[in-house]
């Protein structure tokens, strides 16, 4: 244990005696890499400081929200005017419609959304109002995603359970997920004997477009035309869950990169969350007017929260969606990280390491395999003890990375050309550790 870890170590001690596994989500536990968890005092841009006033180049993020980096002035001078203004009213503001229309404005299959305040509120609500919608029952998602923890979704998820290899939670009742089927990622043939099983019973497909969960891992494009065409076929919705690539990977997200391979394609619902909040509890969901219209107070399918669209979180999210909308920020973006990839694929093959990595607007991942898996039996064939090597390696070196083989990276608009730069020289040291 380097030295610098004793504050760390200390309040991961007070932490642990008061909350599960001392962390409020599991995943920053370190349960996968072991170690002691960084608790961080500020953040800066690109940097946090941890409990010994160690800095890191932070490639987490907040797991995706920190999009402009942290702290961003006039995010920051958004909120504190927001904060003066009242923190919470349980009624209308117009700020909600103004974060609403900028929604709106970027996703073309959006007519309306709801606002809500997690991933999980978000992505539980859009497999009821599909259900709702329908009238149907069974719903269909894939190994290695993971659309928060609502009951119906925590089967054989991809992100905190995956590394903990259950393939469920405990505390899942089994008729909660006996009408959710689990396919596996880029399997055309399975899509088709599900369709073909269960077509007129299914409610939805669900799927992370660009599954995050999993590293980072493509949706076919084959595999996506075939899935819009079977939900289209049989009357079900396909639900894009894009909490992590929505606002991240382009600026209209993944569905307008599918769009672009399929001209005309357009997911039936929308889960969105991090960086629309842009760091603040702030989620949504949404698709067409009359889809979306089935939402109580006008229609049967009931959802509803006391913090929903809460007025500072509006406010941040709505300031970060107006920075990241300004011409060529996704260009810049896009192209730092892209810098970052081929770096670390450079460096990873100076050392002989099997190393295959991808990247999206500011979302990146890589793998210690010789190419990029398709699904989530081809992930869990990675060396997770020398990925616990590089992860310690990186972060002692000042280089704060995903603590879990299979999340992805992320790269904020305040990561200058120069800590790229001093990363992949920080990561050729350590590849060749390894
Ligand atoms: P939250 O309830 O954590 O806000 O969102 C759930 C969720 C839904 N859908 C996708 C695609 C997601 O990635 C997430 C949450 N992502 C994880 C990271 N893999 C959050 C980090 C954590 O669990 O602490």
């Amino acid at each position: 244990m380097t030295p610098n870890t004793d504050r760390n170590q200390q309040l991961f001690d007070r932490a642990k005696a008061l909350i599960p596994g001392g962390v409020n989500s599991p995943v920053r536990a370190f349960r996968a890499v072991g170690g002691t968890p960084r608790f961080v005092q500020r953040a800066q841009g690109a940097y946090f400081w941890d409990a010994n006033g160690q800095r890191h180049i932070d490639y987490i993020g907040s797991w995706g929200p920190m999009i402009l980096g942290h702290g961003h002035p006039r995010v920051l001078e958004a909120v504190q005017r927001a904060a003066q203004d009242g923190f919470s009213f349980g009624a209308p503001t117009e700020r909600e419609v103004d974060l609403a229309e900028e929604i709106v404005r970027h996703l073309p299959s959006v007519e309306m959304v709801r606002l809500v305040s997690s991933g999980t509120e978000a992505a539980m609500s859009a497999i009821r109002l599909a259900r709702g919608a329908t009238g149907r029952s069974f719903i269909i998602k894939f190994e290695g995603c993971y659309h928060g923890h609502a009951d119906a979704l925590l089967v054989k998820a991809g992100s905190g359970l995956a590394t903990f290899g259950h393939p469920t939670s405990a505390g899942v009742p089994p008729e909660v997920v006996q009408h959710t089927l689990v396919l596996e990622y880029n399997n055309v043939a399975q899509l088709e004997e599900a369709f073909a099983r269960h077509g007129r019973e299914l409610a939805c497909v669900i799927i992370e477009p660009i599954a995050g969960n999993m590293n980072f891992v493509r949706a076919s494009v084959p595999f996506m035309k075939r899935a819009r065409e079977l939900c289209t076929q049989h009357g079900a919705l396909l639900v894009f869950d894009e909490v992590m690539t929505g606002f991240r990977v382009a600026l209209g997200s993944a569905q307008s990169v599918y769009a672009k391979a399929l001209p005309g394609f357009a997911p039936d619902m929308t889960v969105l969350g991090k960086v629309i909040g842009g760091g603040m509890p702030l989620a949504a969901f949404g698709g067409p007017r009359a889809l979306m219209e089935n939402l109580a107070p006008l229609g049967p399918v009931y959802q509803a929260g006391t913090l929903s669209g809460n007025p500072v979180a509006t406010a941040c999210g709505l300031a970060t969606l107006q920075e990241i909308a300004r011409p060529g920020f996704f260009e810049a973006l896009g192209k730092k990280t892209r810098t970052l990839v081929d770096g670390l694929t450079a460096a990873a093959a100076e050392a002989g390491l099997p190393f295959a990595a991808d990247c999206e607007g500011g979302m990146f991942g890589f793998f210690l395999l010789p190419q990029l898996p398709q699904n989530y039996a081809a992930v869990m064939k990675s060396d997770s003890p020398k990925f616990g090597r590089l992860f310690h390696g990186l972060l002692d070196r000042g280089v704060y990375i995903a603590p879990a083989l299979y999340e992805a990276g992320f790269v904020s608009s305040a990561h200058s050309d120069a800590d790229i730069a001093e990363t992949v020289s920080i990561a050729r040291d350590v590849f060749r550790s390894l």
